[in-house]
């Protein structure tokens, strides 16, 4: 028997969930972005802006787990021998240390490493799909789209890290491969509060043209 649908406050408009057909999409919540002493502070970064997501993530978490709907996670990161490391990626912003390096939680970005794998506070479950992705997208180059296929997901919650990177681009992505995305502000985290602001606002202007913005306190009412 399927699970009814519930009407969720959001922004354009009310966003219909249906639990069957919806799963949450926690992005990157990884220990070199978040951890003080990480890849992300190493580099000047306030990592307070991404921590004050956690709490609310993990009770979004546990009531998403609680209703035994669908959760995936994924990792920004490379292979240890860095073959699918573009080199313009690896160049990008001229920092003395960069992807592949050794850096304060092991080599930077680089699958295996301490820094690389996904905060305590939020680890996967055994049976829930960690996606390991190249990119600032999920879609690219993994196969997140045909597990969601294959597992009849048509809608998307989207939290993690950071919201004008690979939370927007996942949401994108996700959007123009036909799925329907809901994003919890209180969920979603920047290092720059401009950022943030205007990365939600993109996705919900021009009538949701790229989803929807809720709160997540709004989502675990609703599948409570
Ligand atoms: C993510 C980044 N996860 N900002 N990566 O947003 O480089």
């Amino acid at each position: 028997m399927s699970t009814p649908s519930a009407s969720i406050d959001a922004e354009p408009y009310t966003f219909e969930l249906k639990p069957d057909q919806c799963a949450l999409l926690i992005i990157d919540m990884q220990r070199d972005f978040l951890e003080p002493g990480g890849f992300g502070e190493m580099l000047g970064n306030d990592v307070s802006q991404l921590r004050r997501t956690i709490e609310p993530n993990k009770a979004l978490l546990a009531a998403w787990r609680g209703a035994g709907l669908q959760v995936l996670h994924t990792r920004e990161g490379h292979r240890p021998d860095l073959t699918d490391l573009p080199p313009a990626k690896k160049v990008r912003g001229k920092s003395e240390k960069t992807i592949g390096d050794p850096g304060p939680m092991g080599r930077i970005l680089v699958r295996g490493e301490p820094g690389h794998d996904i905060i305590a506070e939020l680890y996967p479950l055994p049976e829930e799909p960690v996606i390991d992705k190249p990119g600032k997208g999920a879609f690219f180059a993994t196969d997140l789209h045909a597990i969601l296929q294959n597992k009849g997901i048509t809608q998307l919650v989207v939290t993690g890290v950071t919201t004008e990177v690979c939370v927007n681009t996942t949401v994108r992505e996700a959007n123009d491969r036909g799925y329907e995305c809901l994003v919890p502000e209180d969920c979603v985290g920047s290092y720059f509060p401009e950022f943030q602001e205007m990365g939600l606002k993109m996705i919900k202007a021009q009538g949701g043209i790229f989803g929807w913005v809720t709160s997540s306190p709004a989502i675990v009412a609703a599948i409570a």
